[in-house]
């Protein structure tokens, strides 16, 4: 008898509260596919679909997902309640809403009470791109060669900056 091969599950789960989010969400998962990071993005919102919220978050651990990275705007809950559900770390970006510009997302997410954490990163594009390189730089710890790509990541960013401003003002 022949085993069956299981595909090895991506280590990182982005999820997001609306398919509005994923114009912002997307630049996390462009950067984990950089650095050659499995990701898998799902819609999972706090509100509109907590049942799925509750399947996803108790289940992630034994679905193979190593970080989470969770993003929602304006009473972005997800992220927090995806902490409440699970022991992995999980990263939260603040969508950029348009009531409020982000704040009412930053100041929902960053707001967790002692015990029950959730890494806040910056509000929209940053903190998306941000929550990756946290997301590989956990994964890294057990994985040099992606600690190499995350290396050579930050050397080219560096070198891409150039030493004088160009162009007339
Ligand atoms: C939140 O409400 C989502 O995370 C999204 O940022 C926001 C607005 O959602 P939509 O009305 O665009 O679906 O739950």
């Amino acid at each position: 008898m022949v085993a069956e091969r299981r595909a090895e599950p991506a280590p990182v789960a982005i999820v997001m509260g609306s398919q509005s989010d994923w114009s912002t969400m997307t630049h996390a998962a462009e950067t984990l596919t950089k650095l050659g990071v499995a990701h898998e993005a799902r819609i999972v919102s706090a509100h509109r679909t907590p049942d799925r919220l509750v399947a996803f978050a108790k289940a992630a651990r034994d679905d193979g997902f190593k970080v989470v990275i969770a993003g929602a705007g304006g009473a972005a809950h997800l992220p927090g309640m995806v902490a409440s559900m699970t022991p992995l770390p999980v990263f939260g970006v603040p969508v950029q809403s348009q009531a409020l510009s982000g704040l009412d997302s930053l100041l929902s997410i960053v707001q967790m009470p002692a015990g029950v954490p959730v890494g806040t990163l910056a509000i929209g594009r940053a903190g998306a791109v941000n929550a990756a390189l946290l997301a590989a730089s956990v994964l890294a710890l057990n994985d040099p060669a992606l600690a190499g790509r995350l290396d050579d990541w930050r050397a080219a960013q560096t070198g891409s900056v150039a030493e004088a401003p160009s162009g007339d003002l």
